[in-house]
């Protein structure tokens, strides 16, 4: 069969890589099946592009699949419309968070044949099985999700135990060596960085995160030999040398952590390693500190998410206001940058408890912070709440959570100036430590974002739109 594996191009080519195609066709027995990465992202095609209907009908794939975030589902619903005018007989396929939280996309996007739920690694080899056999059975591939008598049928998820089945993400498919060409980088002004994944699953339940759901609430990690050949062989191939491990909970096994900050420092490289997505505060200790710095991590981003002890309940976030006070404290006698990142506009929060959190940011004095949107995410606890309250529709989609519209306001919060609360923290943070955000911004190469985020925040106090919360819909 002829597969192509097609990556919007909002995905962008400077900080996201189409990891899912790196796992998935290592899976796929190439011997039989013809496959090809359509990269709109790095060739900056949109699916409006002539060009993205000539590379459809000029393959003529049986399969045409489709990856998508929430974040991304505007666009890539555009383009799976567009396809199947194209080619009205491919199969459409689709996986990665949003269908797999809201595996209800095959009802609402009836041009979608076939929808994937959780990892797909184990799932796709079966599934194309299946796809070829002259009397198919759908329900013995994990986590698949069709139509059958317009009723969405979801198989059980199977996520492996043992992670060290799934090799490394082919990087030669993903072509990596052309992203770092087009500057991709993350989190670094060095050229040569990469993203991968250390762990997999959270056990943890915080209400307005997929991972649980996506990933699995078991732990399961990488032997450390594993993840050190991984590096190395980076560091060989593409010369890659800051490696940003974007698990959702890096640290959950602490003696993993510690292992292998130890047998990283044994094998003596010289790495630059980070947690951009955050490691759980609990997780974490000052031993773990110290070996993180000496292993090679110069930043912890840490992830109190509210000052407020009755947010932090609401959120199902298992974690007191208190910790993070501790936590900052050690991190920074280890000698690591701290960022923190939190969110504001949540389900029930009030002035009051946004108070607290930028009472938080004040004393704990990190050197730098997020403020993000709160978005319901489609699938998550919270979203389901709201959609039964009728707050928001089951349709809604997240928008990025730097924005300044929100997609979704708590009527404890309407007429809120969120940017105003925004503008005013940094504007804190600046005057009180000036070289806390003029060293992470030229740490990261990010200064003109910087100007340009608080140019947009500066415009929207002064137009007092910030409270102009949009619900985007499907159509
Ligand atoms: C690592 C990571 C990143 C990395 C980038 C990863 C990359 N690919 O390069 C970085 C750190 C840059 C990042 C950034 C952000 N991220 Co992020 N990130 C993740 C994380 C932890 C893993 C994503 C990943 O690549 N996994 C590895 C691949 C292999 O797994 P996968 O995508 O799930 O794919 C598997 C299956 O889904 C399936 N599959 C996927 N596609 C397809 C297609 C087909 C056809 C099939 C059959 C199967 C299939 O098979 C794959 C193999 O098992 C997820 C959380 C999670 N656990 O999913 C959040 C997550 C995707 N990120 C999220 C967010 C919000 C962001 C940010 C906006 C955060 C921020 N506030 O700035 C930014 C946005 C980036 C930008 N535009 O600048 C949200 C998205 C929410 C949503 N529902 O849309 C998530 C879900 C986290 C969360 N807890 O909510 N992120
Ligand atoms: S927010 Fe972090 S700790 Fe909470 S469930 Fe998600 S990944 Fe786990």
């Amino acid at each position: 069969m002829k597969i192509l594996m097609v990556w919007s191009r909002g995905f962008g080519a400077d900080r996201i890589l189409p990891l899912p195609y790196g796992y998935l066709i290592n899976r796929i027995d190439r011997t039989k099946h013809q496959v090809k990465l359509l990269n709109c992202a790095l060739d900056d095609i949109s699916y409006e592009d002539p060009e993205f209907e000539k590379s459809l009908l000029d393959f003529n794939p049986d399969v045409l699949a489709f990856s998508s975030w929430s974040l991304f589902y505007h666009e890539v619903r555009r383009g799976i419309k567009i396809a199947r005018k194209i080619l009205p007989h491919a199969k459409i396929i689709i996986g990665g968070n949003h269908p797999s939280m809201h595996p209800q996309v095959l009802r609402e996007d009836p041009e979608i044949d076939f929808a994937f739920k959780g990892e797909s690694d184990l799932a796709i080899a079966p599934f194309l099985e299946e796809l070829e056999s002259t009397s198919p059975d759908f329900s013995r591939v994990p986590g698949l999700c069709y139509l059958k008598n317009d009723v969405v049928i979801e198989n059980p998820v199977y996520f492996t135990p043992n992670l060290d089945v799934i090799a490394p993400p082919d990087y030669q498919f993903m072509e990596f060596d052309r992203y770092l060409k087009a500057g991709y980088r993350l989190e670094t002004k060095s050229k040569s960085s990469v993203v991968l994944l250390g762990t997999r699953g959270c056990p943890y339940t915080c209400s307005f995160c997929c991972v649980p759901i996506h990933s699995g609430q078991k732990h399961r990690t990488h032997s450390v030999d594993y993840l050190l050949d991984h590096l190395d062989m980076l560091n060989k191939t593409y010369g890659t040398n800051y490696f940003n491990f974007g698990d959702d909970n890096f640290t959950n096994d602490m003696n993993f952590a510690k292992s292998f900050c130890r047998k990283l420092i044994e094998r003596k490289r010289n790495y630059t390693l980070a947690t951009p997505r955050g490691i759980r505060m609990q997780r974490t200790d000052q031993e773990l500190f110290h070996l993180m710095k000496e292993a090679g991590w110069e930043e912890v981003v840490l992830a109190p998410e509210s000052g407020s002890d009755r947010v932090l309940a609401i959120m199902h976030k298992s974690q007191s206001a208190d910790t993070i006070y501790t936590k900052v404290k050690e991190a920074k006698n280890a000698g690591l940058y701290v960022v923190l990142n939190v969110i504001i506009g949540y389900p029930g929060e009030t002035l009051e408890d946004i108070q607290k959190t930028r009472e938080m940011l004040r004393k704990c004095r990190p050197h730098f912070f997020y403020i993000f949107n709160f978005n319901p995410l489609p699938g998550t606890p919270v979203y389901k709440e709201l959609v039964e309250k009728e707050e928001i529709t089951d349709r809604m989609l997240p928008k990025n959570f730097g924005e300044v519209d929100r997609v979704y306001t708590p009527a404890s919060l309407k007429g809120v100036n969120f940017s105003r609360i925004v503008l005013a923290e940094y504007l804190n943070l600046f005057l009180h430590r000036p070289h806390y955000p003029i060293v992470f911004a030229f740490r990261k190469l990010k200064f003109r974002w910087s100007l340009y985020y608080l140019y947009i925040n500066f415009l929207y106090i002064f137009t007092n739109r910030s409270d102009a919360a949009k619900i985007r819909k499907y159509t």
